[in-house]
């Protein structure tokens, strides 16, 4: 169901949906293991799929004529470290021996997200390059290490279409946090909003690189479209904005001014997040196919709570 609100930059449903004008309405599917959200802006086709199961995988590209996959499916990082097996089988079993194997045999263009988090402590973190050290010491930090290094073997063995964005910690107003490190940047809008007191897990001057959600989806979309020849890397740095949770805190108590915030370290979260980069340089995806962020971080909190916020704090703020 498209969306009901609108942003400065139009409607994110006509933005996200976009992609289903630009394709035609019927060719973009959406497929999971689960039902979609209700609030979910999508009203296209949906498919249960299995990461996990390559026969119903295949089938659904055989029988659906698919020429593109975006693979999303993966454990993100603190939810990986409390269950290694299952982030092992769905974040390197899953997309290895069935989504690559299935877009070589089917010559598909594949879009694989990767993260900050492919990068580890003995990465150089401010800034962090496209090519560098990569030690990660998360298993989502590996296995997303795993994809890029697959993805382009692939490509360069047996031609894959392979194109992989690392992505910031991506904040969107539609989604629930999903089990991340940089997830308190989705929460404390929802406990501004519901409570005025937002309790943090990491330490105030903890520094991270952020994105806002259509920043992202505009990437992903851009990088698929580019030509092949635009192309020098098959994996780049995407960046918009990097905060701390006291930056984000401040920006925040502009639209709520009773935000009261504490911090409670969970030190696996910090640990993880003090082995990541602190600002990311994606100078070679604004060179090579025009990369551009439109969100900072003052856009994206007053973009958050014209979704989430009433108006009237909104009035404070102006
Ligand atoms: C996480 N939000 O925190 C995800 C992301 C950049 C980090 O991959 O695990």
């Amino acid at each position: 169901a498209a969306g009901s609100h609108r942003t400065r930059r139009g409607d994110r449903a006509d933005r996200v949906l976009g992609s289903e004008k630009r394709f035609g309405k019927n060719n973009v599917i959406l497929s999971d293991i689960r039902k979609p959200a209700d609030n979910v802006f999508y009203s296209g086709p949906f498919i249960f799929a299995d990461i996990l199961d390559y026969k119903n995988l295949r089938e659904i590209v055989v029988n659906n004529r698919i020429t593109w996959l975006f693979h999303y499916s993966a454990l993100l990082s603190a939810v990986g470290e409390a269950n290694v097996p299952l982030a092992r089988a769905v974040n390197i079993t899953g997309m290895l021996h069935n989504v690559l194997d299935i877009a070589a045999e089917h010559n598909l263009r594949l879009f694989v997200p990767s993260t900050i988090g492919a990068f580890g402590p003995t990465s150089p973190r401010d800034p962090t390059p496209d090519l560098c050290i990569q030690r990660p010491r998360t298993i989502y930090g590996v296995s997303k290490v795993h994809a890029e290094l697959m993805g382009e073997y692939y490509h360069y063995r047996y031609g894959l279409d392979f194109r992989c964005l690392r992505y910031p910690g991506i904040i969107s107003a539609d989604s629930q946090p999903g089990g991340g490190t940089t997830d308190y940047a989705v929460q404390i809008f929802h406990d501004a909003i519901k409570t005025g007191k937002f309790k943090c897990y990491l330490r105030p001057d903890t520094r991270l690189p952020m994105m806002y959600i259509d920043d992202c989806l505009k990437a992903t979309l851009e990088i698929m479209e580019a030509p092949a020849e635009a192309l020098t890397m098959r994996t780049y740095n995407i960046s918009a904005m990097s905060f701390t949770p006291e930056e984000l805190a401040q920006e925040v108590q502009k639209y709520v001014p009773e935000l009261e915030m504490s911090y409670n370290v969970d030190q696996v979260r910090q640990a993880i997040a003090d082995s990541w980069p602190m600002n990311f340089d994606d100078s070679n995806a604004r060179r090579d196919w025009g990369w551009k962020h439109d969100y900072d971080l003052a856009e994206l909190v007053t973009t958050m709570f014209s979704y989430l916020g009433s108006d009237s704090r909104i009035a404070q703020a102006n």
